[in-house]
């Protein structure tokens, strides 16, 4: 299931190692405006949550590791934008341990496109045709779903993965998925904002810090909504990881007004990132993910002027764009959301 398996073992050992201090933790405090910071670990103070701070660009990149547009010739020939590929590299942190950024992208199968100018044709008309059925739960209902992330993400029902982003980061494609399953229908969403300066989330030539969020929506009327959560494991471009807040959930959004930090202007080979392991089993009902935060709506607009949500909005329903407080400076968030039926 994982394509991309540089460091698996050492994901879910923390992973593992994570769940077992999640488990043991005592109920947080309050929040605190300042922090200390000890070797490569960032102690939060609020029931000794860790990030694990890396300084600077990741090594081993691997082009072509994850889905990505490959052919910037069709792309201006379709009067496109931009196209980059979806690198994925390795960072190390002082005390040895080794993360993947932008996300541990899994294999499995792509979501039928909507549109997708680079490895589609563009606008997709007769993408219901093309689907096929995921069959999670035999005596489910079947579902269609429709997907927009900035700038990749996975899809996971009643902790099965359902479909994946065929482009990682630009340019801007949209999907469909269709599955069977059954009501207590748990919905997981890995998003990704990409990058192109990979480790520590700055983009292309003027080293932009990039802004993420994601929507989707399901034929039963469930759909991306304030009721559901979400949380952030990748942080960047950050000049001081101690400006993360995490008691109610993390928080990166006092980190230099949650806009562009000194070390992006300066030096973006000193900007540093804060990382929490992704727990193994984050996708599976029984994941309790009762410290993550609520998820926050952001404005259409806020996320995205690109044609393959803005032609297609009708596919979307009522379904609002989340992401967490800081749509910048997270950069692999991940959400969820329980249905008991279907949302009319
Ligand atoms: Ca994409
Ligand atoms: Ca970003
Ligand atoms: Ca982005």
């Amino acid at each position: 299931m994982r394509a991309v398996c540089l460091s698996c073992g050492l994901i879910l050992g923390l992973a593992a190692a994570w769940s077992a201090g999640c488990t043991a933790a005592p109920p947080p405090p309050a929040a605190v405006d300042t922090v200390d910071t000890v070797g490569d670990v960032a102690d939060v103070g609020d029931a000794g949550e860790a990030g694990i701070i890396t300084t600077g660009f990741a090594s081993d990149l691997r082009p072509g590791a994850a889905p990505g547009c490959t052919s910037g010739l069709v792309q201006v020939a379709q009067g496109g934008n931009n196209f980059n590929a979806s690198d994925i590299g390795l960072v190390t942190s002082a005390g040895g341990q080794q993360i993947l950024v932008p996300g541990p992208v899994h294999d499995g199968p792509f979501a039928v496109d909507v549109f997708n100018n680079c490895t589609g044709p563009g606008d997709n008309p007769d993408y219901l045709s093309q689907l096929e059925t995921v069959v999670i739960d035999e005596d489910g209902v079947e579902i269609t779903g429709f997907i927009f992330g900035d700038n990749y993400f996975e899809l996971y029902v009643n902790g099965q993965f359902v479909g994946r982003d065929p482009i990682g980061m630009t340019p801007f494609n949209s999907n469909v998925v269709r599955f069977r399953a059954s009501y207590p229908m748990t919905f997981a969403v890995m998003g990704v904002d990409w990058e192109t300066h990979v480790g520590v989330g700055l983009e292309y030539d003027a080293f932009n810090v990039g802004d993420g969020g994601f929507i989707a929506y399901f034929s039963d009327g469930n759909g991306t909504h304030d009721d559901w959560r979400a949380e952030t494991f990748y942080i960047s471009p950050l000049d001081d990881p101690s400006c993360v807040r995490t008691a109610g959930g993390r928080d990166s959004s006092f980190c230099s007004q949650a806009t562009r930090p000194v070390c992006a202007d300066t030096d973006p080979s000193s900007c540093q990132a804060l990382h929490f392991p992704v727990p193994a089993d984050w996708m599976a009902p029984e994941f309790d993910d009762s410290r993550w935060p609520q998820a926050i709506v952001w404005p259409p607009e806020r996320v995205t002027g690109q044609r393959a949500y803005t032609g297609y909005t009708e596919l979307f329903g009522d379904a609002e764009f989340l992401w967490t407080r800081n749509i910048r400076l997270d950069n692999l968030v991940l959400s969820r959301y329980t249905a008991e039926g279907p949302r009319r």
